[in-house]
C-alpha cells in the first residue's frame, strides 16, 4: 500500500488509537544518503550517512512531531495550537493546523527567524506575533498563556512531539539494517536528541536492533548552555534555528548523552558555515546552517581519533537550505553580469 505517513507506519509504537483522527501530510520516510566525500574528509574515514529531514512536507524534521501533536490536539477537542519558535516549529504547526482546520498561533523572536520559515507560517494562515525578545522569552510566554487559555502547546514540551520525532530513529535502523555506531545532530531546545534516544531504546526493547548508537549533539558556540552547564542569557549564532539559551529538554539531552556514552560539544559559526558549504557543494545536499552543525561537530571531534573505517555514522540534517535564502546568498559570490552575447558568456566561463 502507498505510504500513509509515520503514524500509520509506526502505529504500534505510538500513543494513538482507532479514535485518533490522523492529521498527516505524509511526513517522514526521508532518504538516508551516503556521503563519501565527507567520509574521506573526516579523520578515521568512517562511513557517513545523511538523514535528509529537509525533505519533509514543510522542509524540516518538525513535521514528525507535529503530525502527532496536532492529531492528539484534535482528538482532545482542541481548536487552537500555539508555539514559540525559531522558525521551523512555527512553519510546521501552521501547516498541520491548516490541514486540521484549527487555529495556529506562533510567537517568534523579533527579526531573528529565517525568511522562508516566516513565509511558511504566514502562508499557512497562522497568527504570527513577533516578540521583542529571544526564543527563551517567547517560550516562557507560550507556557503561561497555554496554561491559562484553551490553547494546546505544541512545542516539544508536548510529549506527543517527542513521540512523533522518535520515528526518525526507527527509519534509520530500517534503512541501515541495524543501528548506526554514532548519530550526530544539532541541539537547540533539545527535543530532537531526546526523541531519537527514546526511539533507539524502544527499537532495542522491541528486538529490532541489538546495540544503541552513541549520541553526539552539537550546539552553536554562542548558544551552548548544555556544554557550558549554565543558561546563556543572550544566545548568539548565525544558525538562528538553534539560537536557544535555556533548552526545555536540557536534562533529557544530558541523559541521552550519558546513557549512550556520547557527548555534547559546541561548534563555532565559522565551522558551521564551512560544513554548510561542504554539504551543498561537496555532496549536493542543501541544508540550513543549524543542520550543518552535526557535520561540523563530527569534523571537530574526529581529530581526537574516535572514529574508524568500519564505523557507521548518521548525521541528522534537520532542515532544508531554502529555509534561509539570505544566508545562502550572503555566503556566496554574486553572479557576474555580462552582455547578452555568446562571446561575453564564453569569456566569463573561461572556455
Ligand atoms: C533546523 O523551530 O526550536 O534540539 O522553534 O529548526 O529539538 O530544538 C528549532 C530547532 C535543529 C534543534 N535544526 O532541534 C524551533 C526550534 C533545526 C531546527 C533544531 C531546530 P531541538
Amino acid at each position: 500500500m502507498a505510504y500513509q505517513g509515520l503514524i500509520e507506519k509506526y502505529r504500534e509504537f505510538l500513543p494513538v488509537s482507532d479514535k485518533t483522527p490522523v492529521i498527516t501530510l505524509l511526513e517522514g520516510n526521508t532518504p538516508l544518503i551516503p556521503a563519501p566525500r565527507i567520509s574521506r574528509l573526516i579523520e578515521g574515514n568512517p562511513q557517513i550517512f545523511l538523514k535528509y529531514e529537509g525533505l519533509n512536507p514543510t522542509a524540516s524534521f518538525k513535521d514528525r512531531g507535529m503530525t502527532m501533536a496536532v492529531s492528539k490536539a484534535v482528538e482532545e477537542g482542541s481548536r487552537a495550537v500555539m508555539c514559540a519558535s525559531t522558525g521551523n516549529t512555527s512553519a510546521s504547526a501552521a501547516a498541520y493546523a491548516a490541514r486540521a482546520g484549527i487555529d495556529a498561533i506562533v510567537l517568534i523572536p523579533k527579526g531573528a527567524i529565517a525568511l522562508g520559515k516566516l513565509a511558511q507560517a504566514l502562508m499557512h494562515g497562522a497568527k504570527v506575533v513577533a516578540v521583542d525578545g529571544n526564543f527563551d522569552d517567547a517560550l516562557r510566554l507560550v507556557k503561561e498563556i497555554t496554561s491559562k487559555y484553551p490553547i494546546t502547546l505544541v512545542n516539544s514540551l508536548n510529549p506527543y512531539r517527542i513521540e512523533g520525532q522518535k520515528s526518525g530513529a526507527f527509519e534509520i535502523c530500517e534503512q541501515l539494517g541495524g543501528s548506526p555506531d554514532f548519530q550526530a545532530m544539532p541541539v537547540g531546545n533539545a527535543g530532537n536528541i531526546t526523541a531519537y534516544w527514546k526511539g533507539y531504546q524502544e527499537f532495542r526493547e522491541a528486538g529490532k536492533i541489538v546495540r544503541l548508537p552513541e549520541m553526539l549533539g552539537f550546539q552553536a558556540e554562542g548558544a551552548a548552555p548544555i556544554v557550558r552547564g549554565e543558561v546563556v542569557e543572550k544566545p548568539e549564532t548565525i544558525a538562528t534555528a538553534i539560537r536557544i539559551g535555556n533548552p526545555a529538554s536540557w536534562r533529557q539531552a544530558e541523559l541521552a548523552r550519558d546513557e549512550s556514552g556520547g557527548l555534547i560539544d559546541f561548534v563555532s559559526d565559522v565551522e558551521i558555515l564551512e560544513a554548510y558549504q561542504l554539504l551543498a557543494s561537496g555532496e549536493g545536499v542543501f541544508v540550513e546552517p543549524a543542520s550543518a552543525a552535526g557535520v561540523a561537530g563530527l569534523i571537530k571531534v574526529a581529530r581526537t581519533g574516535m572514529f574508524k573505517e568500519t564505523d557507521k555514522i548518521v548525521c541528522i540534517l534537520t532542515g532544508h537550505g531554502l529555509k534561509d535564502p539570505d544566508r545562502a546568498i550572503n555566503s556566496s559570490v554574486e553572479p557576474p553580469v555580462v552582455a547578452a552575447t555568446v562571446e561575453a558568456v564564453v569569456k566569463e566561463i573561461g572556455y
